[in-house]
């Protein structure tokens, strides 16, 4: 969505995997598109295990999810990941035209930069990580932890969600003896100069309220009871989804069960190769049962689940309806349902955000209810306090939370990275090390 918005205001050539596994090719393929060029790349099958699900997601995503005890420090996916990277990088190098900005985005394409600078490409190159920087000591989990501030040294300009991301990877840095720290978040590494800033990411702010005034859909209108907390996340470990349901068990034991309130959560499947991502939708499935069967009636389950995607513009209606939206991540880069939800309410009479301190959202979104996920009394109170909260702190709270929505919209998002982008000076080495 922010891609598209930037590329059809700019133009350009949007770069992604291509949707089907097959055997590799020797270029880029063309994916169509009516605005700007689309190009895919080809994974094989075996990249798709060993780079995607292994490297990337088993690797990457728990680390900087500080669940290195999930990391599976597999030798093929390490040289996977530096495989396709290395070829993404030649088959780039043939469609790029000398003043292109390049913009990469997230974990799976660390070494990109470094890669497209052996093949000689001086262009301005940035990087936007999407999920939290990692903590310095669980990037010791790495095959070879040294290489990881060389993959972000080569790029010009290193976008991240917050200011507490851009300080770790200052501090990853300031403990890097190749790196000298110049004003600011200005890196030198040999010749080469790297911006390390925050860019926190939004929504379509216009688009997401249209989209929400449609209204709840049939989903809901048939027996939901009157008021429903909402929770919808991708179905992943770091959303604190297992927390978030007993969390809510609590809040029925310590508030009681009112059939007129439930709390619909809404988890499509994600990554389902992984072995720990199908653990916790077994998990999520037996704590949901045990729940409902202790406190729920014949006519009445107090947490409705649903494992499977529902269409965009109905998550739009179904968090205007909601009175409180739980988003109880352990970690997160962002998360973008944070600011979704706020930007789905009726002005007039909003309903309450209740936000993980862990989410990057609650950097600036302070106006939330900030809550420690950890901790199932402290979210059971949220949960009981914004179900009774006055309408006029509602309101104040949701103001002050729109206002952060507002100031974060994606399309400005995207301008800003690209002007600081296009604003850096020009790289002079290419030898690979700079
Ligand atoms: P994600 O981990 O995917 O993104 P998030 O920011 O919450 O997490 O974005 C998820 C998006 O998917 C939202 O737009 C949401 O509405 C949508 N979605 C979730 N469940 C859905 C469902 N059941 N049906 C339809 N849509 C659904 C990563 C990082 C985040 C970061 C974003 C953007 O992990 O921290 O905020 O990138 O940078």
């Amino acid at each position: 969505m922010a891609l598209d918005e930037a590329l059809r205001e700019k133009g350009g050539i949007w770069i992604g995997a291509h949707p089907e596994t097959g055997p590799e090719e020797e270029a880029l393929t063309d994916l169509g598109g009516d605005a700007y060029r689309r190009l895919g790349f080809r994974l094989s099958e075996a990249d798709r295990e060993n780079y995607y699900l292994g490297f990337a997601n088993s690797v990457l995503w728990p680390l900087s999810h500080h669940r290195t005890d999930l990391v599976d420090t597999n030798r093929a996916f390490t040289e996977a990941y530096a495989r396709v990277n290395r070829r993404l990088a030649q088959q780039m190098a043939e469609v790029i035209a000398p003043d292109d900005l390049i913009w990469v985005h997230d974990y799976h394409f660390f070494p990109l930069a470094q890669e497209l600078r052996k093949l000689g490409v001086t262009n301005r190159i940035g990087f936007f990580l999407h999920i939290p920087f990692p903590n310095i000591t669980d990037l010791a989990v790495l095959p070879d932890p040294p290489a990881f501030a060389g993959w972000l040294a080569h790029y010009d300009l290193v976008g991240l969600q917050t200011r507490a991301d851009v300080a770790r990877c200052l501090e990853m840095f300031r403990a890097t003896p190749q790196a000298e720290h110049l004003r600011g978040g200005t890196i030198k590494f040999g010749a080469h100069e790297v911006a390390i800033r925050s860019f926190p990411i939004g929504i379509s702010v216009e688009a997401f309220t249209q989209a929400a005034q449609g209204g709840a859909p049939a989903l809901m209108q048939d027996g939901c009871g009157d008021a429903y907390v909402i929770g919808v996340d991708r179905l992943d470990y770091s959303k604190g989804l297992p927390n978030r349901f007993r969390a809510y068990e609590r809040y029925l034991e310590r508030f009681g069960p009112d059939p007129r309130i439930s709390l619909v959560q809404i988890a499509p499947p994600s990554r389902e190769g992984v072995k720990a991502y199908r653990e916790i939708t077994h998990e999520l499935e037996h704590i949901a049962g045990q729940v409902n069967g202790r406190f729920g009636e014949v006519h009445w389950a107090p947490i409705r689940f649903l494992h499977r995607p529902v269409p965009r513009d109905e998550v739009a209606g179904l968090l205007r309806g909601a009175r409180a939206c739980l988003v109880t991540a352990l970690a997160d880069g962002m998360n973008l349902v944070a600011k979704e939800y706020v930007a789905a309410q009726a002005p007039e009479d909003p309903g309450v955000l209740i936000l993980s301190r862990f989410a990057g959202a609650a950097e600036d979104m302070t106006e939330a209810l900030l809550v420690n996920p950890h901790d199932c009394d402290e979210v059971a109170e949220a949960i009981h306090r914004a179900l009774t909260m006055p309408l006029s702190e509602r309101r104040a709270r949701y103001r002050a939370c729109m206002d952060v929505v507002e100031a974060t919209d994606v399309g400005d998002w995207a301008r800003r990275f690209l002007d600081r982008l296009a604003a850096c000076p020009p790289t002079l080495s290419v030898a690979g090390k700079p």
